[in-house]
């Protein structure tokens, strides 16, 4: 079998090795064009891998279903595989790497037989850019390749790019048995190298993604000095053409891909305010010659989660998703040929298939046991192409990035985080992002969420020891001159029956208005114990069915729940270990005592 496929030694040499291990029948390279691509299309189809969807409504778009118990990312079976077990720390899983690869060998071995091996050369961020980085996925899954054609730069022109380099990831991917028992996500920094096994779901074997993009990117990351982190980024256009641009982190399934690509509310609108979309899920962030933060969405496309995607919470994601686009785990309409999902809209299909590609009875739908009785689910996805998005903004394709104002932090919090809020500096900031928290909703009514400590929202994609991750966040504020201003925001405030306070969405542009407004120097803030908090005068409620006095609710700071929050984040910080910044703790100690004066 030929390996020499590229001109690049390392790479043949690397791919000859695999392919000695997983048997391939024949190896062939992605070269990025249209015809090997629709080829792979069309025999995805013709072995019921993937459905061709009803090209007159949904031009170029197409339905796969991953097996049912493979259907999220795994965070269980995600491991990081430095030599030290200290350094991947507390927070992640381990495995000594000689010990992984020697496991994950057996699982590998003849893995292939029968299949080729597809050979994908790819780029995160622009090809040749100084942010660019370099990754091969080995894979034996058409849907893979297909998904990479999306969600990252994929071509000869990579390889050009890499030329004689031994810089580039390995990525090596197969489907195996897909035994949930025997599945690994296997990241080693050290060696530039991810292995991932017994899975076909997205965020498990679209390697360039959280794999590449944020587990080794954000060990090279500090080692190179810069920042990998789970953000979107926008950019907020004033009436006078000038754009500012945030970058916001929210942990999963916190509306990242909404507020990414928010329309904003015809009061801001109608004076000729825009927003547009960089990226919705990842940022790489550099300090330019000009002393400032400068970010690129390093991704090509956007892998949505699709229930809840709705004309109201963001058409600019639904209109994405409606051509050039892979669905999975979507519900199937049989009479028309499209698809369909919950929170699309109120008119279920009544002859279709569910995610699992069963008969499915709407009637039947129970939100107890959505994985059960839905139509899509829970976690189904669109993979659509930037290019394809109403908003995406002109600058995304930017080699240089765009120049960040402000950095978000967000979660879920029913009672403590404030509307919006922030911070008094770097430091501060960095704190305030380590404390990040989610709250699930809780099953027993009336009862609290509970609330999983995600700082960042880096907690599943840091590829190395969380104290360590803070260290450089701190470190990295040195090195600013013109550091962005950093914010924590909370759309999720609920009253006491438990209905959302806030109206969220496109109105989340009256809060990132707030935001800009300070950024500038343009509004006064109330000190309060957390940091700086808005005049409720300040956020424009026009238009809205909001009272001030609302408002003040939603910015009040309530102390007792923030002292016993002080005592969760300590022991949080406990369980991150001995490599927590002593400067951390000083906040925390400093946030006690305002609290307590
Ligand atoms: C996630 C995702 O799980 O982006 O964060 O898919
Ligand atoms: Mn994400």
């Amino acid at each position: 079998m030929n390996t020499n496929i590229t001109k690049n030694t390392f790479v043949n040499e690397w791919i000859a090795e695999m392919a000695k291990m997983v048997k391939p029948s024949e190896i062939i390279l992605i070269d990025g064009s249209k015809e090997q691509a629709d080829s792979l299309r069309a025999q995805a189809c013709s072995t019921g891998e993937m459905i061709k969807l009803n090209q007159e409504a949904l031009p170029g778009c197409y339905l796969h279903r991953t097996a049912i118990n493979d259907v999220a990312r795994v965070e269980d079976r995600t491991f990081i595989c430095t030599s030290k077990k200290e350094d991947a720390g507390n927070i992640n899983n381990w495995m000594d790497p000689k010990e992984c690869y020697a496991k994950l060998s057996k699982l590998y071995e003849g893995s292939y037989s029968g299949k080729p091996m597809y050979v994908i050369p790819y780029s995160m961020s622009v090809v040749g850019s100084d942010f660019a980085k370099y990754g091969i996925e080995l894979t034996d899954s058409i849907y893979v390749v297909l998904n990479m054609l999306i969600m990252t730069r994929v071509g000869i022109n990579v390889l050009e790019a890499l030329g004689d380099s031994p810089d580039f990831i390995k990525g090596l991917h197969a489907r195996a048995d897909i035994d949930a028992e025997k599945r690994y996500i296997c990241h080693f920094p050290e060696d530039n190298t991810i292995w991932s096994v017994n899975s076909g779901y997205g965020g498990n074997v679209l390697l360039g993604k959280k794999c590449f993009a944020l587990r080794i990117a954000s060990y090279l990351g500090r080692k190179e000095g810069w920042m990998a982190e789970h953000m979107l980024i926008l950019g907020v256009e004033y009436p006078n053409g000038d754009v500012k641009y945030i970058s916001a982190a929210f942990p999963s399934a916190c509306g990242k891909t909404n507020l990414a690509m928010l329309i904003p509310p015809e009061i801001y609108r109608e004076k000729g305010y825009k927003v547009w979309c960089v990226g919705d899920d990842i940022a790489w962030l550099r300090v330019g010659k000009d002393g400032r933060l400068w970010a690129v969405n390093p991704e090509n496309g956007f892998f949505g989660v699709a229930p809840g995607t709705n004309e109201k919470s963001n058409p600019n994601a639904l209109y994405t998703s409606m051509r050039d686009c892979i669905f999975t785990n979507v519900c199937h309409n049989l009479d028309d040929n499209t698809v369909w999902w919950e929170g699309l809209n109120d008119n279920p299909p009544a002859n279709a298939l569910n995610w699992k590609g069963e008969k499915w009875d709407y009637t039947k739908y129970d939100k107890a046991d959505k994985v059960n009785t839905s139509g899509a689910h829970p976690n189904s996805r669109f993979t659509a192409m930037a290019e394809n998005c109403p908003c995406i903004s002109d600058k995304f394709n930017d080699p240089a990035g765009v120049p960040i104002s402000a950095i978000v932090f967000g979660g879920r919090r029913a009672k403590t985080a404030p509307l919006v809020y922030q911070s008094t500096s770097w430091q501060h900031g960095t704190f305030i992002g380590s404390i990040m928290a989610s709250e699930t909703t809780a099953a027993a009514a009336g009862a609290v969420g509970v609330v999983r400590r995600d700082p960042m929202a880096m907690r599943p994609f840091v590829g190395y020891d969380m104290g360590d991750y803070w260290s450089h966040w701190l470190n990295m504020g040195k090195n600013i001159a013109n550091a962005p201003k950093i914010f924590h925001v909370n759309w999720f405030r609920t009253d006491d029956e438990g209905h959302f306070i806030w109206p969220g969405f496109g109105d989340n542009m009256r809060v990132l208005a707030w935001i800009l407004d300070r950024c500038e120097g343009k509004v006064d803030a109330v000190e309060t114990p957390i940091g700086y908090v808005p005049y409720a005068e300040d956020i424009n409620i026009s238009g809205l069915d909001i009272s001030l006095d609302t408002i003040r609710e939603l910015l009040s700071v309530d102390k007792e729940l923030w002292l016993e929050d002080c005592a969760a984040i300590k022991k949080f910080y406990e369980q991150v270990g001995n490599r927590v910044p002593a400067e951390l703790y000083e906040e925390l100690a400093a946030l006690e005592a305002r609290l307590a004066k």
